[in-house]
């Protein structure tokens, strides 16, 4: 028999394991064993092997005490030796920890530094300073050789703080690979990819280049000639020029890009020459900088001449082995497949260079893109030379995607979307994971788009949301427990902006989301009250319900106002939350709701206009208001008619009561011509009794039990008047 003691003791230990696992290393490596069980170092490290990287031993300085006085501990850093295998990579590295000492082994300086890093995980730092160490040996490398991002978005380039940022974070990542092509730089492309930067921006580039060598990142300069390159001596030369006063701002690693262009550009061995003739006239005679790298102008398979012999087996013959081809996928925005690699692999006769365009936005800008990052085959590892994301205008909301992608590249067979996108959101918002979590949660699907490209939303309540729906489009009634289950989700929406505003650190990323923040508060709100007045529906209480249609409604409008004014760019401007599941949810119970109260059916795009009764054409689209003063047409400042025996009026449903009429058509003898009816059935009308005073007035109804009334031009011709006022108060039934 189990005891309570036992079991509590299982619960204990599971725990334990639970926050041991809780604290693994990111990116996952290849190899390790960590201890459970952490040592304080008795003494300080004495570093040997470090000389020759100030940067890294900086870094290592803020992780364990390196200077002191007596005893010490060795840390010692070595040169791996000629060893075969992933170990011989770029990024490799052996590190062992033990109370006697640390060793690190690595191939090159970026291995060493990757070594620190992981170091920086490993170790604990307790409440007084003092730090805390398991025993520890891994052996490690990446599988991916070139991995990170491609800032190669349409729309505002990244700002410098941005940037600087973002290298610090590969740096802790083990990505090694920032491509610098912002389509709007106008020095990165036409029309001044010829000139020379202006000082300003040389300097800044500058500095991003020297934070991107602290953190052993390749900074890669693209430029993108193609719009308006003539094939001749004076334009390859134009470009070595450019590459050389990059080269002299420290750069290291270029690219030249061919996308997105038409006309004499886009020939093949137009481009292969060009690129043969830099790699021989550049990147051969410096002897210090990394593979070229070449964006195709067919950089996906859809857009791809199919024909053998056409542009990408002509690259594939004619450029120089060493140079890298860049490949988006099947589409311009696409999942990455083995499949779809190999397809191309066999054309350009290399494995390609992944460019994924996730989670870059520059063609759905009023979404975000915080999910996971998924669709990345984990089979591919032989089909790639490298993988780099293109990631959103919003440099810290990108890092959630950038994280996925830095485990997936390091680490391919123990990638998991799910479990990294749950570690990025932690890793990215420590002091509000949850409420970041919910954020993320809702805000992924780019929804409707020219590439057709979707992702998965609201994936832990979609379920719930759509047997809610099923038996509200009924007209009957969900379970007590479905629309609690729903309001929870809904509470934790409206409380997460204002907990992520707070408690996030992180500055930039809050200022970055703070459009869809404020949305995603109202979808919150819209929800919660759409929740009671269900609930209040359940419960029989018409009046609760209908208050909390007015709310729904009023939040909708205020979501409505956010999207028009908010993130107002051309392309698609305003901020969409929730896209996909929830915000559709809400307006469609609002919907639904509305079609009880005031009439009408689905077919009738909105409840609130099947409620105008009306066969003026004019008048019957003319919008209506509906609130806590009731229902009313929305004035209309032009002079309004109705011709003979037309009428203007309302029919909302028998859930609602009829308690008066308020009218101002501002016509000084109404009363002469028109006549003011009311009717149970639309069918049989009687005419109520009205006064008038220069056409404005009220008729009390209270009492009658009648959904329809109206105003009808009882004579025989044309009569002008203005709707200033025709509204009818009313009362849940
Ligand atoms: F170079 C390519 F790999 C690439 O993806 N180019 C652009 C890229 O800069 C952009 O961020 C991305 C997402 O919109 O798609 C490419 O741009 C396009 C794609 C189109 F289908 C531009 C126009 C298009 F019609």
């Amino acid at each position: 028999m189990i005891t309570l003691f036992q079991r509590s003791l299982a619960a204990f230990i599971l725990l334990i394991s639970f926050a041991a696992t809780a604290q693994q290393i990111v990116p996952q490596p290849q190899q390790a064993s960590i201890s459970q069980q952490r040592f304080t170092p008795a003494y300080y490290y004495k570093v040997s092997g470090l000389k020759k990287d100030p940067a890294t031993l900086e870094l290592l300085s803020t992780i364990v005490p390196v200077e002191g006085k007596g005893k010490s501990l060795p840390l010692k850093v070595k040169k791996l030796k000629k060893e075969e295998g992933p170990l011989q990579r770029s990024g490799a590295y052996k590190l062992e920890v033990k109370p006697e000492g640390i060793s690190i082994e690595a191939p090159d300086e970026r291995g060493v530094f990757y070594a620190v890093q992981t170091l920086s995980q490993l170790v604990q730092q307790g409440a007084d300073g003092s730090i805390t160490l398991p025993e520890a040996t891994i052996t490690d490398y990446p599988d991916v050789a070139y991995r990170g991002t491609v800032e190669g978005f349409y729309g505002e380039p990244w700002s410098h703080q941005d940037r600087l940022e973002q290298l610090r974070f590969y740096g802790k990542l083990k990505l090694n690979t920032y491509i610098y092509g912002p389509k709007d730089d106008p020095y990165h492309s036409s029309p001044n990819w010829r000139k020379p930067y202006p000082e300003q921006e040389g300097q800044q580039l500058k500095e991003v280049v020297q934070e991107a060598k602290r953190n052993k990142v390749d900074f890669v300069w693209a430029i993108h000639p193609g719009k308006d390159i003539q094939w001749n001596q004076a334009d390859s030369s134009a470009i070595i020029t450019k590459f050389n006063q990059m080269y002299d701002l420290g750069v290291r690693a270029f690219a030249v890009f061919f996308d997105d262009i038409s006309g004499a550009g886009t020939d093949a061995k137009m481009q292969a020459n060009m690129l043969n003739f830099i790699q021989r006239q550049f990147i051969n005679q410096k002897k210090d900088v990394a593979p070229l790298i070449m964006c195709p102008t067919e950089y996906n398979k859809g857009w791809a001449n199919k024909e053998p012999g056409t542009y990408l087996d002509i690259l594939g013959e004619q450029l120089d082995p060493a140079i890298h081809v860049m490949w988006t996928g099947n589409t311009v925005v696409h999942d990455i497949t083995k499949e779809g690699l190999e397809w191309v692999n066999k054309r350009i006769q290399r494995p390609a260079y992944v460019w994924w365009n996730f989670p870059v936005s520059d063609y759905v800008r009023n979404h975000l893109l915080m999910g996971p990052s998924y669709g990345i085959d984990t089979e591919a590892v032989h089909d790639m030379s490298g993988f780099v994301t293109n990631p959103m205008d919003k440099a810290e909301a990108s890092k959630v995607a950038i994280f996925g992608v830095a485990l997936y590249s390091w680490n391919m067979k123990t990638y998991d979307p799910q479990q990294a996108w749950e570690a990025a959101n932690q890793y990215v918002m420590p002091e509000a994971p949850e409420a970041f979590r919910t954020f993320n949660a809702h805000n992924s699907d780019p929804g409707p788009n020219g590439h057709r490209y979707r992702r998965d939303e609201s994936v832990e309540i979609k379920p719930y949301i759509h047997t809610f729906l099923e038996t509200y489009r009924d007209g009957l009634h969900p379970s007590v427990a479905e629309v609690s289950r729903l309001k929870q989700e809904f509470e934790r929406i409206a409380k997460a902006p204002a907990e992520i505003r707070s408690k996030s650190q992180n500055k930039r990323l809050v200022e970055q989301l703070e459009p869809w923040l404020l949305q995603f508060e109202l979808l919150g709100k819209a929800g919660t009250h759409t929740l009671d007045m269900v609930d209040s529906r359940i419960n029989l209480n018409p009046a609760a319900a209908w208050a909390n249609y007015l709310r729904v409604e009023a939040v909708l409008d205020s979501m409505a106002t956010v999207d028009a004014t908010l993130n107002l760019n051309p392309y698609q401007p305003g901020v969409k939350t929730g896209s996909l599941v929830l915000t559709p949810f809400v307006e469609e119970v609002f919907k639904i709701t509305g079609n009880h109260f005031l009439g009408g059916n689905q077919n009738i795009a909105s409840a609130d206009a099947s409620a105008s009764y009306s066969q003026s054409q004019r008048l019957a689209n003319q919008p209506l208001l509906v609130n806590n003063k009731g229902i009313a047409y929305s004035p209309m400042l032009e002079v309004a008619y109705l011709d003979s025996a037309e009428y203007i009026g309302l029919k909302p449903s028998a859930a609602l009561q009829a308690q008066a009429l308020y009218f101002n058509l501002s016509n000084n003898d109404l009363l002469s011509w028109g006549v003011f009816e009311t009717s149970k059935d639309g069918k049989v009308w009687t005419k109520a009794e009205a006064t008038a005073e220069r056409g404005k007035g009220s008729i009390n109804l209270a009492d009658q039990s009648i959904t329809y009334v109206r105003f009808r031009n009882a004579s025989d011709k044309r009569q002008n008047f203005y709707l200033k006022e025709f509204r009818l108060e009313v009362k849940p039934a």
